[in-house]
């Protein structure tokens, strides 16, 4: 069996490499000329644990290749993104489908009887539904699930990737699958091949619930960090540690509370839950809630660090604005990866640096220069260095390097904490 995946980004690269090392042969497509050379030549453009290996082998030993041009296979597996689009009022959020219609539309033509197409993306509900209708229109010389049922040529099926980054290769394997086929022939078809890799369970059901229960995943975890996001604001104004608030609410057998941060980043649970806004804007209120509250988390940060400023100012008569030096320690969107993508600690960082005539230092031990055109006048350094000469300290990832700093050496500075790596 010949398996194409479309899309080679944080999650078809990822599977991609991981069916071509059981060694069934995959043909990687990608829009992208420089990825698809990049990948040719066993390497790969994106970062993940024990990817490199495994694409280097593959493409070396034969079993993936990858193409800008679709090719005739027998199973294809799309993945390719579904952000959402802001209307210009920023008052709606709906999922943008462009890059699944191009991907079916790319590969309508080399279709044949008997193949099967599986959307990974995260995908609004409705939308595999959508996903088969441009497949149709584009080959009406074949038969699909929506008219014929069980007899189809074409077998479709939704089955959401679940994988955390960072940990993709194990959780590719591990992780159990939800498989929403159009019919249960479908759904057996889509089975099978997850069998290929996949260890954990593949559990069958119809493409509307695989699409919801994906969305529901992700917004049950946004709803739990703005719980936590809220007690965090509520906790600062009664003078509470909400890190030590936690730990003992955390002691009752049936609680469980996540922790506070600066935000919700990455793209996946900033923006998933929006799309069942965007259906059910009247029943979801409090999936929208907990969105606002875990978005307007960066705002309240800035605003410490302006009061901090304020303090710092008002206790030292001497100095202007102009003489504060501000350290921001972390950007990735979480802690331990090099990820800047959706980040709220680089929106933060970023309104700092434009409203601090001072100094800006910026702590990030994952990258190696500061990303172009984004940080105008701020200096990467090391953390002794910002500690040293830090007026405002600010916390904004809880990197593993940063934890081992002992608390003590960040006493001298006004201190903006928000993970509770200094201050718990
Ligand atoms: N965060 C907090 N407090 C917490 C946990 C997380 O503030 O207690 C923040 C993180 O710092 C980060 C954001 O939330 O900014 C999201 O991080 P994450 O680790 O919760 O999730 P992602 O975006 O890396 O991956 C999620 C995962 N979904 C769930 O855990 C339900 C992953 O399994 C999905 O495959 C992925 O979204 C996806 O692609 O949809």
């Amino acid at each position: 069996n010949t398996i194409s995946v479309v899309g080679l980004g944080y999650i078809g690269l990822p599977t991609a490499a991981v069916i071509a090392s059981r060694k069934e042969k995959v043909i990687g497509v990608d829009i992208n000329q420089s990825t698809v050379d990049t990948i040719n030549q066993g390497k790969i453009h994106i970062v993940e644990p024990e990817l490199d290996m495994l694409v280097h082998a593959a493409v070396k030993e034969g079993y993936l290749h990858a193409t800008t041009t679709p090719e005739p296979a027998d199973a294809f597996l799309i993945a390719v993104p579904t952000p959402f689009k802001t209307n210009p009022e920023h008052t709606s959020h709906e999922p943008n489908l462009t890059y699944i219609k191009a991907a079916s539309q790319s590969i309508a033509p080399v279709l044949k009887k008997g193949d099967l197409v599986i959307l990974e993306s995260t995908s609004p509900v409705g939308a595999t539904e959508s996903m088969a209708e441009w497949l149709a229109e584009a080959r009406p010389d074949l038969t699909f699930p929506q008219t014929h049922g069980e007899e189809s040529d074409i077998r479709i099926a939704h089955c959401p990737e679940r994988v955390l980054p960072g940990h993709v290769i194990r959780e590719l394997v591990e992780n159990d699958r939800v498989i929403g086929g159009m019919t249960a022939k479908c759904s057996q078809a889509a089975t099978e091949l997850y069998k290929v890799f996949v260890e954990g369970e593949c559990i069958t059901t119809t493409a509307r619930t695989a699409e919801m229960a994906k969305l529901t995943e992700n917004s049950f975890r946004d709803v739990n960090i703005a719980f936590a996001n809220e007690l965090s604001i509520i906790c600062d104004k009664l003078d509470i540690s909400v890190w030590e608030l936690i730990r003992l609410a955390n002691r009752h057998p049936r609680v469980n509370i996540l922790q506070p941060g600066p935000g919700v980043g990455g793209h996946c649970i900033a923006v998933d839950p929006w799309f069942i806004v965007s259906e059910t804007p009247d029943e979801a209120r409090l999936i929208r809630t907990a969105r606002e509250v875990n978005d307007g988390k960066p705002q309240w940060v800035v605003d410490k660090v302006n009061e901090a400023v304020g303090k710092f100012l008002s206790a030292n008569p001497d100095k202007t604005a102009k003489d504060v030096t501000i350290a921001c320690f972390g950007l990735a969107f979480k802690p331990d990866i090099d990820d800047l993508r959706e980040s709220p600690a680089l929106a933060i960082a970023q309104q700092i640096t434009t409203s601090n005539p001072g100094q800006t230092l910026i702590v990030e031990p994952n990258i190696e220069v500061l990303p172009s055109g984004k940080l105008e006048g701020c200096t990467l350094v090391e953390a002794q260095s910002a500690l040293d000469s830090a007026d405002i300290v600010v916390l904004l990832v809880d990197h593993k390097p940063f934890k081992s700093i002992a608390p003590q050496k960040v006493n001298g500075s006004y201190l903006i904490d928000s993970r509770g790596v200094w201050t718990a």
